[in-house]
């Protein structure tokens, strides 16, 4: 028998003849990258969904935070969680910046403002928050330790596009927020990313450094090369007119997974927060439920059911060599399991939980 794969990250691509006659018009066209019109189309209508000033499209979320960063001429630490996706770390040491890195709080996942706020000195020159998971909670708690230590606050917002705490939609949070199109996003153009902010000093020097630093014809800084392509543009656009198909698919999915999981013993499905775009599906595995994330993403595995197991601790990675302990980091690492969410049909998750369920009994 065939296995059929579930598969957490399987990208969202719906009406693909409509998406390849849109490619094939870029072809036709002749401007396949540089700011073609297709990323001015993308920029200008996140701008206008999101309420942001300036939206610059780029070719990855890891591009756009260090040259985001790198526009503010920052010099010393920046305190960063250490429970991320090891890009958000990653761009400090590239700008000769050092990074600080910090526990998280076991429930939301995210950098709890009281932590950050015990660990600023008069070396701290910027905090760079995450919203892991597409959590948006801590954005003013976060917002008030920073101004009232009158530093920039940042966000790794690769995983947050289209989510929204109250009033406020995540890329209108923090100096500016980075938002990632790759294939396994919310919304993805192939690969790709997105840099919001309301600052025009900063969107005009962050439109140059992603351009090898041309601004008005001369080479103003030390800039790379970090333009959005026009084919990964169409498809951010393409996939950006689904996206309360996507919305309401994702929520489907998770009130699903909700139902077969919350009674099991030992199983936490993480709380998504009203407003969130419910992109992951985070399991968190406890000692009571029998197994470990590890031994169950190998039991899934066996089903055609293919997990992730996210994230590592940056902190004390080969990279960074930290021997500081940062438990909540650490135990997070050890339980949590990403289970397919996008792509995943009633019966996907009927399948998945009623699998959790036999385990969970046995
Ligand atoms: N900040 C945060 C907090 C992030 O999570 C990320 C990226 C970034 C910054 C940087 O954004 P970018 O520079 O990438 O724009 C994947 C993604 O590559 C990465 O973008 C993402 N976060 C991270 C959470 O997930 P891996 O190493 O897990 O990828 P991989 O190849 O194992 O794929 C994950 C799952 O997706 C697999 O189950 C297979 C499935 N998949 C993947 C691809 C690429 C598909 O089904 N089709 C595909 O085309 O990093």
């Amino acid at each position: 028998m065939t296995l059929r794969l579930l598969t957490t990250g399987a990208p969202q691509t719906p009406d693909l003849p409509a998406l390849m006659q849109k490619i094939q018009t870029v072809f036709e066209r002749n401007q396949l990258s540089n700011h073609g019109p297709e990323a001015q189309q993308l920029e200008a209508e996140v701008s206008a969904w999101l309420g942001v000033k300036h939206t610059i499209a780029v070719a990855n979320a890891t591009l756009g935070l260090l040259l985001a960063c790198k526009a503010l001429n920052l010099n010393g630490e920046v305190l960063v969680p250490s429970f991320t996706f090891p890009a958000t770390a990653h761009v400090l040491p590239w700008l000769n910046l050092t990074p600080v890195f910090l526990d998280v709080d076991p429930l939301t996942h995210n950098l709890d403002p009281n932590t950050v706020a015990c660990h600023l000195t008069d070396r701290t020159a910027a905090i760079l928050g995450v919203q892991l998971w597409g959590h948006m909670g801590a954005v003013a708690g976060l917002s008030e330790v920073a101004a009232q230590a009158k530093i920039p606050l940042m966000f790794d917002a690769a995983h947050a596009l289209g989510c929204r705490h109250g009033e406020v939609a995540a890329g209108q949070t923090g100096k500016f927020a980075v938002f990632s199109l790759h294939a396994t996003k919310f919304i993805h153009g192939l690969e790709g990313g997105l840099i919001c902010t309301d600052d025009d000093d900063l969107a005009a020097a962050v439109r140059a450094l992603i351009n090898f630093g041309y601004q008005q014809g001369a080479i103003q800084q030390v800039g790379l090369n970090a333009k959005l392509n026009e084919v990964s543009a169409v498809v951010a656009r393409h996939n950006l007119q689904h996206r309360d198909l996507f919305m309401a698919h994702n929520a489907a999915v998770y009130r699903g997974y909700q139902e077969h999981i919350d009674a099991i013993q030992g199983l936490r499905l993480y709380p998504h927060e009203v407003g969130s775009n419910y992109q992951y599906m985070v399991l968190e595995v406890f000692p009571a439920f029998g197994m470990t994330a590890d031994r169950l993403q190998q039991v899934l595995q066996t089903e055609g059911i293919l997990s992730k197991r996210y994230f590592t601790p940056i902190h004390s990675s080969p990279a960074y060599g930290g021997r500081e302990r940062l438990p909540h980091t650490e135990a997070l690492s050890q339980r949590t399991l990403v289970l397919p969410g996008q792509q995943m049909t009633p019966a996907g998750v009927a399948q998945v939980g009623a699998l959790l369920q036999r385990l969970g009994a046995g």
